[in-house]
């Protein structure tokens, strides 16, 4: 019989009198520690439960390229080419989210349903000759594919004729019984905090201001639980049930307590408000294609995790459909990695086996004891007696495991009240910190530098009357490489990365699949005339450790040298950079002195008569990517730095302002020369400079 059904057993009847009478005698005996403060309430609960999950952000701005619409746009211009809205919600359900929350109305206040209150809508559009809806489509798709279905309808409205004046909260408050009658049910409403300001507003093209209580969010929030007591409001001030956790960034605050500013700790009285962090998988909330090389990384998302999931806060993460209505490959492949990594993280639990102890456990009574953290379920708490508020685990593992991240669960129906974690882990003989957390709430994921050890020790304080824990597991994230840690030298010569003991990088050169027969990649490997180099780490078993990852080398640079360029700034951004095999440092043609457009050049001395199949050009790589990428260039390798005749080949870059990755130009037929000449004839922002990170060959 486990601790928490005691204490809520609502059905004695079915459990035999003996039993009964021994579990009354020990409820008596020993009481669960009393809530303290402000907790949750079961709605909550459940949000927390949901996690994780997504934003879309698709409308008029997907189409003219903008963050923010005026309020002035046609409803012609909303033209998706291909919209699929199974492809948006399965590439959310792979990157392992429960739901979306879809724009149905952004600030420009067009409306991606045919709403009966408005003509700024897709019903107005020639988009499907005015058929279309959007709500539906997306709704209909997270509820087939099992997904929650959330709505952003912004307050804010740049088109609305009466914005800012009493008829528009009844505009308002009747698209909301709109949406919650037609498209339900909806698990969540975004209430969106960017207010007033200049707009469309019918005509007028004007700044309009709203007064305080505007919208009536009291009023909103009775109208919405009245139609679904089970549908979460975000923001809305303080009638809302979640709240804003203070960034656009995915990030809250360190530590984050559930309260409306996410800073003040909790105290009795205060409303109990959980934090939401959102963020977006590119810069923008919305599509915009000079965006697809910026899409972020499983290791950048998996930092979000850090500091929004493991600081107790639900995570909403932003996927914005392109202009044909679909999620780009590229974030699709982010989040599929990023979905890896997780379940390779939390799919284990490195505690699984461990003996668990406490020195101090309330009323001595196993229903309290320390092995209700392990058992895997979140209805059962270690305790503490009243008045002990400090208090030390121990956690003995089988044999020494490998640890990197510490999972708390706190008892927080009980309400919040730990307010101090440190970790040690026991490393030959001696306690060395592992982390620490100002608090725990919902969940904290304290993240350390991973360890190999049998035994760990965590050290908790509670700020009110006694400590109450219901889970504690033990994780690490996978090692992984990468692509920039498998470097080659001046030389050309491969050298292997630092892998942890007991893994093994294997490697192949004719771009298959490393297995566990392949070699591996253990010494120094010459490589001087570049190739596709495909890594993957094996464990002791043979089994794979981890995805495989390739890299690909040009010729070496080793004897090369700059002969002349067209112009350069030599102080910071010399040509001899675009030859340094250093991806963050590059040639910058002059542009500090008034210099003629392109082209602009450069000789390069290859140090001796080289053959090469390919010539590749990769743009600047700093804060100012994409700005000043040549667009077409022309490519010779000759015998004489003079004499340069017809050139090699001729080339166009197409997407690179918007994707400014290593362009590569294969050579009709292979060629040979000792100098290498590139002329870079234009630049796709039309800028007057060219800039080059690295100039290469290729075999
Ligand atoms: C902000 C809005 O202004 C952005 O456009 C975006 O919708 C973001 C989620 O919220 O306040």
């Amino acid at each position: 019989m486990r601790g928490e059904e005691l204490r809520t057993s609502r059905e004695p009847a079915m459990l035999s009198t003996a039993l009964c009478a021994h579990l009354a005698l020990a409820a008596v005996a020993v009481e669960p520690p009393k809530p303290w403060g402000p907790c949750p309430s079961e709605l909550q609960m459940r949000w927390y439960e949901v996690g994780f999950y997504g934003f879309i952000h698709f409308g008029i701005n997907t189409f003219t390229d903008r963050e923010w619409g005026y309020g002035d746009e046609s409803p012609d211009q909303f033209a998706p080419t291909d919209f699929d809205p199974d492809q948006i919600v399965a590439a959310a359900k792979a990157g392992g989210m429960k739901g979306l929350i879809l724009t149905c109305k952004h600030h420009d206040g067009f409306c991606l349903w045919p709403s009966a209150y408005t003509e700024h809508s897709i019903k107005n559009s020639k988009w499907r000759d005015g058929k279309g809806d959007i709500v539906r489509a997306i709704s209909d798709a997270c509820h087939r594919q099992g997904m929650l279905f959330g709505t952003y309808l912004s307050p804010w409205d740049r088109n609305h004729a009466e914005y800012a004046k009493p008829a528009y909260v009844t505009y308002y408050k009747n698209q909301i019984a709109e949406l919650m009658a037609n498209y339900g049910p909806i698990f969540e409403m975004w209430f969106d905090g960017a207010n007033g300001g200049h707009g469309f507003y019918g005509v007028a093209r004007e700044k309009r201001q709203i007064p305080g209580g505007y919208y009536d969010f009291p009023g909103i929030a009775k109208q919405i639980r009245a139609a679904d007591p089970n549908c979460v409001i975000w923001g809305a001030g303080s009638s809302g049930d979640v709240t804003w956790g203070g960034s656009e960034a995915g990030v809250v605050p360190d530590p984050c307590w559930p309260t409306l500013n996410n800073h003040k700790r909790l105290a009795p009285g205060d409303p109990y408000v959980p934090s939401e962090a959102d963020v977006s998988i590119r810069p923008g909330w919305f599509y915009h294609a000079r965006e697809d090389g910026q899409v972020k990384t499983a290791a950048q998302l998996a930092d979000i995790w850090f500091a929004s999931i493991g600081r107790g806060a639900n995570l909403i993460l932003n996927l914005p459909p392109d202009r044909r209505g679909r999620i780009h490959d590229n974030d699709v492949a982010a989040l599929r990695a990023f979905r890896a990594w997780h379940d390779a993280t939390f799919g284990t639990d490195l505690a699984a086996g461990a003996t668990i102890t406490a020195d101090q456990t309330r009323g001595d009574d196993a229903r309290f004891g320390p092995a209700q953290l392990l058992d895997g379920r979140d209805d059962a708490d270690w305790a503490t007696d009243d008045g002990v508020t400090e208090a030390t685990l121990s956690v003995r593992l089988p044999e020494p495991r490998r640890i990197g991240v510490v999972r708390l669960v706190e008892a927080i129906r009980l309400g919040q009240r730990i307010e101090g974690v440190q970790v040690d882990a026991l490393v030959d003989g001696q306690w060395q910190p592992f982390g620490s957390a100002a608090n725990v709430g919902a969940r904290r994921l304290i993240r350390g530098t991973p360890v190999t050890t049998n035994q760990l020790r965590l050290r908790l304080r509670s700020g009110h009357e006694c400590l109450a824990l219901t889970a504690l597991s033990l994780h690490a994230e996978p090692f992984s490489l990468k692509p920039g840690e498998i470097g080659r030298d001046r030389q050309g010569t491969i050298v292997p990365p630092a892998v942890p003991a007991g893994l093994t990088l294997r490697y192949t050169l004719d771009g298959g699949e490393p297995t566990a027969a392949s070699k591996p990649l253990d010494q120094p490997l010459p490589l001087p005339r570049g190739g596709l180099v495909r890594v993957r780490l094996f464990g002791a078993d043979g089994q794979p450790a981890g995805d495989s990852m390739s890299r690909s080398f040009g010729l070496t640079k080793a004897g090369w040298h700059i002969v002349s360029c067209s112009s350069e700034e030599r102080e910071d951004t010399p040509a001899a950079n675009a030859i340094d095999d250093n991806p963050d440092t590059f040639w910058h043609s002059q542009w500090r002195l008034a210099q003629p457009p392109p082209p602009h050049e450069l000789v390069i001395d290859l140090g001796a008569e080289t053959s090469a199949g390919g010539f590749t050009y990769l743009p600047r790589q700093d804060s100012a990517r994409g700005r000043c990428c040549a667009s077409r260039a022309r490519i010779w390798l000759s015998a004489s730095p003079t004499d340069w005749g017809q050139p090699t080949a001729e080339a166009r870059f197409d997407n690179i302002a918007a994707n400014p990755i290593e362009q590569v130009v294969r050579f009709a037929q292979p060629a040979r020369g000792r100098y290498l000449r590139v002329v870079f004839d234009a630049t796709a922002d039309g800028a007057a400079f060219v800039t080059a990170a690295e100039v290469g060959l290729q075999d």
